[in-house]
């Protein structure tokens, strides 16, 4: 009876064994991916500045420098208000994506443009200042 328990025992571990070591990995699989968090930048991706010309509201096209500016997917494009006064950055195609409110002279604004595509914006201050993001 003694001889039978002893031969029957270690097959029980291996058994209990098998069954946590499967239970354990399932576990560390649901563990493995968590939620992705978006980032704010993708990686490679890089900033494109844009300077708000000094006298930029007596100017049209070339108030924001390059028009338009080309620029690829999940770059972003950082403009800094060189000018003595303060303008606007807001978007005027489709619906309003980006709009920097009011920045003072020296003033810096961000966006990051992750869609193809044409987006026009302009200065809310002086309308006839205007410029032009294409991203490919
Ligand atoms: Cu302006």
């Amino acid at each position: 009876m003694t001889q039978r328990r002893n031969r029957l025992s270690p097959l029980l571990v291996i058994l209990i064994l098998a069954v946590t070591v499967a239970s354990q990995s399932c576990g560390s699989d649901t563990n493995n991916n968590p939620t992705p968090v978006p980032s704010p930048q993708q990686p490679g991706a890089s900033t494109v500045i844009v300077q708000i010309q000094s006298g930029a509201s007596g100017k049209t096209t070339d108030a924001f420098g390059t028009y338009p500016l080309t620029i690829q997917r999940g770059q972003t494009v950082q403009w800094v208000n060189q000018d003595n006064i303060s303008h606007t950055v807001t978007s005027t195609s489709g619906a309003k994506s980006f709009d920097s409110g009011v920045l003072p002279p020296g003033g810096q604004y961000s966006h990051q443009f992750n869609d193809a595509g044409t987006f026009d914006y302009a200065c809310q201050i002086h309308p006839n200042m205007v410029g032009q993001i294409v991203v490919q």
